[in-house]
């Protein structure tokens, strides 16, 4: 069984995802495509490099991203830092030929994505993007449903991403709502995980017509770099600097197929915690998914008979995609960990089978592309058609 390195650059909230993925996918998976070894781990100061490697296992620190670059032993270099340096790690990654997983958006806009996509491609190294949500087995499992043809053409797509963590207007500043760090706002941290499902299990996306809000114009400055996601409220007195992203995206779409749809982003919605939903009405049936009953897909076929046809609740387990790895009895419970420990699996199929990863960096592209619509249709109040 090979063994990968991994570098992994940036030691915040997913870097405890990703670490714990890493660790844990062999013992889900076995055997597994390959093993990962966590070699080296980088922040932005000695001090919080060397805490990440003993919280998370790394065998080596560094405060200098590059020296995992110039490490030759590693083979992945793993991204989740802030947007704004995705595409600068990435390029020089893919020239130093290590394979890459950068979080998701892929950057802060299409011309920087694509700027990432020319690298990998040039360099012929592995890339995914590391929109795990699709990787939860119910919203396999409706993809299976909808490729077998079981709720026929689809008409219609609903998604949303609602959350409220940056409702109360005492939740500081962070990197999140700095266009020059995030590119955009709930749109990109969050719309985009909605973007990857429509296109994932609807197919891709032609026009969109929306409108952008930003609801909370200033909030209080915050000292350092992590976003501790409004967990941690400003006092009063704290001064106040800009937002100049959006808080919430209203978007209509028309999908390539003809199907029509809608996407709404909010991190204002008060009540809704991870409120990541898609409904999809067919000729012969509709399917409901809710991240926040994870391990259920409800279904709907018009074969039912008359009196009898209604949603009916599927609790994903071992007869499901991913069931091989995950828990012997449906409904045990799918957690978030789990997504990312079967993206890891993922990546390292593809590694080792030397086939593509999947939502890769063209994937983090047409997205990326699909969101800068979204932003400039809302400025000019029309329609905008997807030039690809
Ligand atoms: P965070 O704020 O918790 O942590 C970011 C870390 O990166 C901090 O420790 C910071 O010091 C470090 N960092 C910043 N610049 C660096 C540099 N040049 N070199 C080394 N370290 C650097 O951020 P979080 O929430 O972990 O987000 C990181 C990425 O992951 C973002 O792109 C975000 O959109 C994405 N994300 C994806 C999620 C998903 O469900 N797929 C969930 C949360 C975040
Ligand atoms: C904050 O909105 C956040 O951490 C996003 O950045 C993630 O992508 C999302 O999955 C969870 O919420």
């Amino acid at each position: 069984m090979k063994t990968l390195n991994v570098g992994m650059i940036g030691a915040g909230f997913m870097a405890k995802a990703h670490a714990l993925a890493y660790t844990g996918m062999p013992m889900y998976f076995w055997p597994a495509p390959a093993k990962f070894n966590k070699m080296m781990i980088a922040d932005v100061t000695e001090e919080l490099a060397k805490d990440a490697a003993n919280r998370l296992g790394f065998a080596d620190y560094t405060s200098n991203w590059k020296d995992i670059i110039d490490n030759p032993e590693i083979d992945v270099v793993d991204i989740v830092t802030p947007n704004n340096s995705h595409a600068e790690i990435a390029i020089a990654a893919a020239k130093a030929g290590k394979h890459i997983i950068s979080e998701k958006p892929l950057a802060r806009d299409a011309a920087e994505s694509k700027t990432m996509l020319d690298a990998v491609q040039k360099y012929g190294v592995k890339h995914m993007v590391a929109f795990n949500y699709r990787r939860t087995p119910a919203v396999a499992l409706a993809k299976k449903i909808i490729e077998e043809g079981k709720i026929g053409k689809i008409l219609n797509f609903r998604g949303t991403y609602l959350q409220d963590w940056s409702a109360d207007p005492n939740s500081p500043l962070s990197w999140r709502f700095n266009k020059e760090i995030a590119g955009s706002g709930a749109l990109g941290d969050i719309g985009t995980h909605v973007i990857d499902f429509a296109r994932y299990l609807v197919g891709e996306i032609d026009e969109v017509m929306a409108t952008a809000k930003t609801w909370i114009p200033e909030r209080p400055k915050q000292d350092g770099g992590l976003d501790k996601l409004g967990t941690i409220k400003s006092g009063a007195n704290v001064p106040k600097g800009e937002v100049d992203v959006d808080d919430e995206i209203m978007t209509m779409l028309r999908f390539n197929s003809g199907a029509v749809g809608s996407i709404e982003a909010t991190r204002n919605a008060w009540g809704r915690n991870n409120f990541l939903t898609f409904e999809i009405h067919g000729e012969n049936g509709s399917i409901y998914f809710n991240y926040e009953r994870r391990d259920e897909l409800q279904v709907c076929f018009s074969s039912d008979s008359d009196g009898e046809r209604g949603f009916k609740t599927i609790y994903t387990g071992p007869n499901h995609p991913y069931g091989e790895g995950l828990w012997p009895i449906p409904a045990l419970g799918i957690g978030y960990a789990d997504t990312k420990i079967i993206e890891v699996h993922d990546l390292a199929k593809a590694i080792v089978e030397d086939s593509s990863a999947s939502p890769n960096f063209d994937d983090g592209y047409q997205i990326a592309l699909i969101s800068d619509a979204i932003l400039q249709s809302s400025e000019d109040d029309k329609w905008i058609r997807i030039e690809r």
